[in-house]
């Protein structure tokens, strides 16, 4: 606080002067006539603190109000079992869409940021009429293959069944029998030249074509190049199946090498008896595979679940 003392021949001339040293905003605390008829006069004025509260203070505040919880959805990417790389990408979208859309809620964030960092399909997205099913033995791949020609029955789509797996016995025989059942008509191909003929064939008269491969061990490159033969003549949609429950670092190799043969898609299956998902959300993000649906059973009669950026958000934020 600033005070001043005053001595003028009058009020007057006492007021214009502390105007002029302090300003409109001073206070008279005190004021004397001194003997001689002149008078003295105490002035102050208040520290000068900005008080003032404009657009750019209110937008903090709101910023400040809408912070997520960090921590909670760093916990969860590490439940997962997320790899590092993906969990700090995650990370980072979250902060940045929390801040630029005033969200604070974890769930609406995360939704956000798999909107950014993934591509779903749908898995009867007739505009890729013939899709290629590859991935490691066991992983659900013929499963998958009966689930999607199930759901294309329902919906009356024109829908053919080609295997190209004559490693695993009775491999063939099992595909065959789901077709007898759906009554869709079911084709073998041996090798890729047979594959090449029988797609351009099956493409003047269905609308969808599921192809069959045998299961293979993506460390030996004998057995990737017999697939990655079928995936290079149908030239289409190559879908990676993957059983969700797998050690992350271990799918996300696998997945590169079935990438470099030509998978675009991801088809995660066993969801039902996993509880984490890091595996399938480092494969995607890592290898640049969008989502096309989930297994979530045993049973053909389930179908395949659509994936989305708010089944995932669900998935993670509610099993951690
Ligand atoms: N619980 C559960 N079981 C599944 C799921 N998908 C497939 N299975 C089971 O996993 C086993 C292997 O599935 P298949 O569809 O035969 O796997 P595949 O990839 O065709 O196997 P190969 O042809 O031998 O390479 C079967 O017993 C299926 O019933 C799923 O989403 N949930
Ligand atoms: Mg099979």
């Amino acid at each position: 606080m600033k005070i001043k003392n005053i001595i003028a021949p009058n009020m007057t001339e006492a007021l214009a002067q502390i105007k002029a040293e302090l300003g409109e905003d001073a206070v008279i605390i005190s004021s004397e006539n001194a003997a001689d008829g002149s008078v003295m006069v105490t002035a102050a004025l208040e520290d000068d603190f900005d008080i003032s509260f404009d657009e750019q203070d209110e937008a903090n505040i709101v910023e400040a109000q809408n912070v997520f919880d960090e921590r909670c959805l760093r916990e969860c990417l590490e439940y997962h079992a997320v790899v590092q790389n993906v969990g700090e990408k995650v990370m980072a979208l979250a902060r940045q869409i929390s801040r630029e859309q005033n969200l604070s809620d974890n769930k609406k964030i995360l939704e956000k940021v798999f909107d950014k960092l993934y591509r779903y399909d749908d898995i009867l997205d007739l505009n890729q009429p013939v899709k290629l099913f590859m991935g490691t033995p066991g992983s659900g791949k013929s499963t998958a293959i009966a689930k999607a020609a199930t759901q294309a029955k329902f919906k009356k789509i024109p829908t053919c069944i080609i295997s190209t797996d004559n490693v695993r016995a009775g491999a063939n025989k099992q595909l065959e029998a789901f077709a007898k059942i759906l009554e869709l008509d079911f084709y073998f191909c041996k090798d890729e030249r047979g594959l090449f003929q029988q797609v351009n064939e099956a493409k003047k008269r269905y609308a969808l074509i599921l192809i069959d491969t045998p299961g293979i061990n993506p460390f030996i490159p004998s057995e990737v190049d017999r697939v990655g033969k079928f995936a290079e003549v149908i030239k289409n949609q190559a879908i990676l199946t993957m059983d969700t429950g797998r050690n992350t670092f271990e799918a996300v190799e696998i997945a590169e090498i079935f990438a470099e043969i030509g998978a675009s898609c991801l088809l995660p299956t066993r969801l039902d008896l996993t509880r984490r998902i890091g595996a399938v959300l480092s494969v995607a993000a890592c290898c640049g595979l969008s989502f096309c649906a989930g297994s979530v059973s045993s049973s053909i009669a389930n179908g395949l679940a659509p994936i989305d950026s708010k089944s995932l958000a669900k998935l993670v934020l509610t099993e951690a």
